[in-house]
This record gives C-alpha cells, structure tokens and sequence, in this order.
C-alpha cells in the first residue's frame, strides 16, 4: 500500500508545475524541515513552488537553510498587488488612505527618492495545481492559511504527506506512516525516488540538514519512544548525504538564552504533581513570560524536561497562556497504554500515542487547568480503577496459588514421610480442610518421586503478584 502511494505521489508531482507547500502552524523543526526541503527539491525540478504558513519561523529554527522562502500571506486569487522596487530607497513608513473613491497609498522614503519606474503591478492568484501538506494531521492546523482560503482545498488536490495517528485523511493522497518518527523521515524516500526517477541529484547538504532537522527534533533528538530503528537508519543516511549534524544539535540543544533558563526556572518551580492520579503538570502565564523576559516558542523542550524530572508519572502536561488568549496545552505520556492523542482529542486536538497537544478558547489559564486536571483524574481514575481491579484478582489467584501449593506439599511430605507433621501451624491447617487431599491432588504429585519442596515457592515469586505490584 505504501509503495503504491509513494509512487502515486510521486507521480502527481512529477504532472504539477504550480505548487503549493503548506506545514502545520505554529512551526516546529519537522513541518519546517519538510515543507523548506521539499520546496528546494520542487525548484531543482523547475516547479514553481511556494511555502505559506501564518504563524512565524521560531527564532530557534532560523539557522537552519533556505527558511526565508516561507511567506506568512496568500495571495488570493481576488488580490490587486501593488509591488514597489524598494533596492535603493529605504521605507520610512507607509500609510493608506480613501479618499471618496479613490485610495491613496502614500510611501515616505527614508532617504532618496522613488519614481513611476519603482512601481509594478500585478493581479494576485497563482493558479496552484497542487497542494502539498506537510506535518498536517487536520487542515484546521494551517490555520489562517486554510480558513481564509478554504475554497482552494475543494479547487485543487492535495497531497498530505504526515505521521500523526490522528490524521484525518483530508487529502486527495493521504502519505500517512504512522509508525515513521517524523514527516521528513517520509520524505527522504519520495526524495530519492524522485532524484532516480529524474536523474537529478536532488538531496543536496541543505535539503539533508533540514530533514535531518525533523528527525532530531521529532524524536528529541533520539530520545522519545518514536526512535524507532528506522529513525536512526534515515537519520544516518541523512548524514552520510552531508547533513549537518552538529549544526542542528548545536542550535536546536545546546543554545539557551538566558531569558529560557529563567523561564524554565519558573516552570519548573511551579511543577504541581498529583501522585495517586500519576499526573504531573505546570502551567505558563502571560506574566510568567513578561517576568522572565522570554516569549513563547521558549518553553520549547520544557515538556522533555518535565519528563524526565517526574519518575511515576504517566501523564506530563505544559499549559501555555498564549498572547491571543487562548491556553494551549501539550500532552506528553511516559507510557504506551496512556494514549496522549485520546486525551488531546477530547478537547479537540490530536496527535500522537505518547505526544499530542489541544488549545482552549475563551476561558483563563487557572479554570482551564481546573477543567483540564478533573478531566485527567476521571480519565486515570478509570484506567488505573481497571488496573486495580485486575491486580486484585491477580493477587487472589496467586494466592489460591501458594494455598493449593502448600496443601500439595504438605500431602507429598506425609506420604514419603508417612509421619504426621509435627509444627503446631500445620495441623491447625489440617484440620480446617482435612477432606481436602483428594485422590486427584495424590495423583498429581505421586509422579514427581524427588519432589523439591522449593518448587511451589518459586511460582509466586517469577509470577504475576510482583509484576503487578511495581
Ligand atoms: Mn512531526
């Protein structure tokens, strides 16, 4: 099925000359890294492409190449630009005007002068005829990309290419691995058969570097539980392809600002842990960021950090006060049988097993913690409840177990000792079920002549009574 889809991709692509790359927003290392590189390979092919996304490139990822190729607007197809050479004259500042029915659009230069030859005109709407989304698992994720053009997703088809388990399948192609670490480690194939199938060496070092960037930053730089065997085998072909390795860990892992350290010194301060519901979490205020000087997109790996400070918990949660308002939460799960992408979804997010996130709209942080906190205690109230109930029958079995192993050996030591035991316990036992050393239990043990007393102890112990009790 995959190989199929690749080369249905593949295909679609090679027919499209107008293309349009959409990553998911806000931008993180593996939507960036698919959309730029696929962008630069779309270019070595002689495609006309564009990469769009309405949130900014986070400072963190500026390093990596070509990333300046996102633009944050479309232009729509009803658009009237309006296009001034700006290269030797500087802009002051520029203001509109209307004026009955006319609309002036008046430009103060800084210094020099501008002329009728500086200024071009041009009628917007690329007619695109194909749209490409990357590390999009619902297209409500391109946000104003996608609300404010909706029309475009009916007019032109769309290839999504993503690794989200709760991928809703929008595309006229769906690429959806779930079991890949990230989209670039998706694309480095359909790369590569393009190069072959194009006899054009499309895989340069930058185009390497920025694939090698999702990997990185998708998996934590190899330390979340999608590392999977393939992660590192793309990884290091990406590698052995000149992608800058150190560059990206360098940037991505070992810069932090000062402002960062300080913000991660207040999230952390503020860690609340609810032991008997496994849940940890912390939340970021507006203030939080004001005091610390730091801005969003630096809580970063924070949620990493939170992990690995909170052994025993199943659930790690970061709540994020957002300029607009809005909280957003990221979910993080320490276990594969707490799926984050369920509790995600049940406030209207997604993504993955073990890593998923959801905002809320119009309510403060503190009752949206409130809200979301409740919703994990009835959440792991029902999961470990079951746990619970299970452990306990387990713990009745194992002992009915060692009961039914006691009674055996007692019966096997006074048939080949043919004495009555002598300890004061024993009898008692005796005599509470006298009538309880069947034929069929003397049968069962006279086969095993060397009976090793050691035996029905050991079962117990290797059993389920410890396992569970962990
Ligand atoms: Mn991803």
């Amino acid at each position: 099925m995959t190989i199929n889809t690749q080369k249905q991709v593949i295909d679609l692509i090679k027919r499209s000359n107008k293309i349009l790359i959409l990553p998911s927003a806000p931008l993180d290392g593996d939507s960036l890294g698919s959309a730029v590189s696929l962008y630069i390979a779309l270019k070595k092919l002689q495609k006309e492409a564009t990469v769009i996304c309405s949130e900014p490139i986070p400072e963190l990822l500026q390093f990596l190449p070509n990333t300046k190729v996102i633009s944050n607007r479309m232009i729509s197809s009803g658009d009237f630009i309006i296009t001034l050479d700006c290269k030797k004259v500087k802009i002051e500042n520029i203001k509109s005007e209307k004026e009955n029915d006319k609309i002036n659009i008046i430009v103060t230069p800084k210094d020099g002068r501008l002329s009728e030859e500086d200024v071009s005109f041009s009628a917007g709407g690329i007619d695109y005829d194909l749209i490409i989304t990357v590390d999009t698992a619902d297209l409500t994720q391109l946000r104003d990309v996608y609300e404010k053009n909706i029309e475009i997703f009916h007019q032109v088809p769309v290839i999504n290419i993503d690794h989200h388990i709760s991928n809703a399948h929008f595309g006229k192609l769906n690429f959806v691995d779930i079991m890949a670490s990230s989209t670039t480690e998706i694309l480095l194939p359909i790369l590569e058969e393009l190069s072959s199938e194009e006899k054009i060496n499309l895989i340069d070092e930058d185009i390497a570097t920025l694939l090698l960037a999702g990997i990185i930053t998708d998996t934590g730089s190899f330390q979340n539980a999608n590392t999977t065997p393939k992660a590192f085998a793309r990884a290091a072909q990406l590698i052995s392809y000149g992608a800058r390795q150190q560059e990206i860990i360098q940037h991505v892992y070992k810069t932090k600002q000062l402002s960062q350290l300080k913000l991660w010194g207040r999230v952390l301060s503020k860690i609340q842990v609810d032991e008997k519901h496994r849940i940890v979490w912390s939340a970021v205020s507006r203030q939080d960021f004001k005091d610390t000087e730091s801005s969003d997109e630096q809580t970063g790996d924070i949620i990493d950090e939170l992990m690995t400070n909170a052994p025993g918990a199943e659930i790690i949660i970061l709540l994020k006060e957002k300029e607009d308002g809005a909280v957003s939460a990221s979910v993080r799960t320490t276990n594969p049988s707490v799926d984050a992408s369920k509790i995600a979804e049940a406030f209207g997010g997604g993504g993955h097993n073990q890593a998923a996130g959801f905002r809320i709209s119009n309510m403060s942080l503190m009752d949206s913690e409130y809200k979301i906190i409740n919703f994990l205690k009835n959440f792991q109230e029902e999961r470990l409840g079951v746990i619970a109930e299970r452990e306990e029958s387990k713990i009745i079995d194992v002992e009915s177990l060692m009961n039914q192993a006691k009674e055996a050996q007692k019966a096997q030591e006074m048939i080949t000792n043919s004495v009555l035991p002598k300890t004061s316990e024993e009898p008692k036992q005796e005599s509470e079920k006298p009538k309880k050393k069947t034929k069929s239990e003397e049968k069962e043990q006279t086969p095993k002549k060397e009976f090793n007393p050691k035996a029905p102890k050991e079962k117990p112990i290797s059993g389920v009574a410890y396992r569970f009790e962990d």
